[in-house]
């Protein structure tokens, strides 16, 4: 593979391990656990794996390790650092044995069983990269019997003891649910799981953050930064940015708390004010009018991808298209694209039908397409940003009109999301990805099954991270997906009490009538390590003591 001179010098880098998992380790284990919440369900759902406790790795004689083979799948987006988790996970299981060996499966949880063994030879170029090419990603969801045992058929035949699945909450709520079944038919496979997603949604008591989200929002606010010193330059547009993140807003806020734009929208503080679609438009168009009487045309606002979603009349019509589909899917696909749409207002109560009618056609077709493999609406796919600009325009226009305002107003739209995910890892990811893969190593080295490795105290110096893994059944609850009620891990949204949050409303008054703007500049791999090895705004205000 051809590499970049900055690969090369990359390579060379040696993620830093916290002490205790730098030389032989030993496993200390905490008391029984409880589900976060429907406690009965999930542990009459998990009855092998509930309850297990939390452990922790400290230096200590390892006990002698049997020989493993070990399967490595990545599934659902892409997020900085799962390169790192491989060379982790890699360098553990060799260390613990030589003849121990690695497998990747292709593609992710659909990939047909095709594999590759992983080797020095093979991880040496991919080591301190982002992406996930070296085996590839995808989004078929692990969850039907028939899948588990045709997995089996290849587990049995590469002598594998253990499977590693990176991914989100969905991926590794179906780690837990294999995991299980895997234990209850006494198969001798263990499953782990490694939290994974840009999105920052994986994250509780247990998981401080997921991996990709530090260095994708750092890579987004370098480019956010430019934008506004553009901004600031010409003073003639106004930019508006969708970001990533699924149904969370984790990374709008992150980002906002990098670059202070004029404005960020945050879902679920919309969603806690009952706020409507025209109050958005209206808080927006008066941040504008009143910049443009100071003779400021211009500023930056963020907009969080699932926003739609968590406009709760938006939100209530979302459920019931969920059900709608999950019940009536089959007869819908068939329908042409002004047949299905006469389908669902023929379908939906009447509230529901007065939403979805006053919705931009390409929005509300969005709404009523197919879900992705785990029922979530695609909302990447929605122009959220043009929806909100036009809208701005249009009100604005109307108090141009009415002699209300009398600036300019001219928009520039972009979506960061892709430009992101597969940025290469800031040290932060590069050496939590390394720390997380050497856990699931150790975890299976241990005997665990049904766990997600983790990695705590990652606002202190990486020597001294705790490492250790968490029973996967403790961050589940029932939600309703597709219809029906459903054990999953709990989705981490944005805290309106949290200490991100409260930071970033505090300052907002004054990032929306004056220009605050803060350039991050590009990441950096050497220099000093304020510069080079920062977490994350929210990380560090979260872990505030
Ligand atoms: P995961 O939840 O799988 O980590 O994916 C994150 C994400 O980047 C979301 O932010 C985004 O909504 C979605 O993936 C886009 O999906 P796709 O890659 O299928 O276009």
């Amino acid at each position: 593979m051809k590499t970049s001179a900055l690969q090369q010098a990359r390579a060379a880098y040696q993620p830093k391990l916290p002490k205790a998992l730098q030389g032989a380790v030993k496993v200390q284990e905490g008391a029984p656990t409880q589900s976060v919440d429907n406690q009965e369900e999930i542990k009459a759902l998990f009855p092998n794996t509930y309850g297990m406790p939390l452990v922790e790795f400290v230096p200590g004689e390892t006990e002698n390790a049997k020989q493993m083979n070990v399967g490595i799948i990545l599934s659902g987006g892409q997020a900085p650092g799962g390169h790192n988790v491989i060379s982790g996970l890699f360098d553990q299981v060799k260390k613990l044995n030589p003849n121990n060996k690695l497998y990747g499966f292709l593609m992710g949880p659909g990939g047909d069983h095709d594999y590759v063994e992983i080797t020095e030879e093979l991880l040496k170029d991919y080591r301190n990269t982002g992406g996930f090419d070296l085996i590839g990603s995808g989004r078929t969801k692990l969850e039907k019997e028939e899948q588990f045992e045709k997995g089996l058929e290849i587990i049995r035949q590469l002598n594998i003891n253990a499977i590693v699945i990176i991914g989100g909450d969905d991926s590794n709520t179906n780690a837990c649910v294999l995991a299980e079944y895997y234990a209850a038919k006494n198969y001798g496979v263990q499953v782990i799981g490694c939290p994974k997603t840009i999105d920052g949604d994986l994250k509780n008591s247990q998981i401080e953050t997921s991996f990709g989200f530090d260095t994708a929002t750092k890579t987004y606010s370098e480019v956010i930064g430019n934008i506004e010193r553009d901004c600031n330059s010409a003073r003639k547009y106004w930019h508006f940015i969708k970001l990533m993140g699924r149904s969370a807003s984790h990374i709008a806020l992150e980002c906002a708390l990098q670059t202070q734009p004029n404005i960020c929208l945050i879902s679920e503080e919309i969603e806690a004010k009952d706020q409507t679609l025209n109050d958005i438009i209206e808080n927006i168009a008066e941040v504008v009018a009143y910049r443009a009487s100071q003779g400021n045309n211009f500023g930056v606002v963020l907009i969080p991808e699932g926003l739609v979603e968590f406009i709760p009349a938006i939100g209530r019509l979302i459920q019931e298209l969920n059900d709608l589909l999950a019940a009536h899917g089959a007869d819908y696909a068939d329908l042409d694209k002004d047949a299905q749409r006469a389908y669902i207002l023929a379908h939906l109560t009447e509230e529901n039908r007065a939403t979805f009618e006053t919705l931009p056609e390409g929005v509300a077709r969005q709404l009523s397409l197919d879900r992705d493999p785990h029922g979530n609406v695609q909302v990447s796919l929605i122009e959220t940003e043009k929806l909100i600009s036009d809208m701005v325009g249009a009100k604005l226009a109307q108090w141009k009109k009415e002699g209300k305002y009398n600036g300019k107003f001219s928009a520039l739209h972009h979506f960061f999301g892709y430009e992101g995910r597969c940025a290469a890892p800031s040290n932060f990811d590069a050496d939590y990805c390394y720390a997380l893969g050497t856990s699931a190593a150790l975890l299976i080295a241990s005997g665990k099954t049904g766990y997600m490795a983790i990695v705590k105290n990652t606002t202190a110096r990486t020597d001294e991270w705790k490492a250790g893994g968490v029973p996967i059944t403790m961050m589940m609850n029932m939600e309703r997906r597709n219809g029906e009620m459903k054990p999953v891990i709990r989705k981490a949204l944005v805290e309106l009490e949290g200490k991100p949050f409260k930071a970033f409303v505090a300052q907002r008054d004054q990032w929306a009538k004056e220009t605050c703007y803060v350039y991050p500049g590009p990441i950096q791999y050497w220099g000093p390590a304020e510069v080079c090895d920062q977490p994350t705004k929210t990380l560090e205000l979260e872990q505030e003591k």
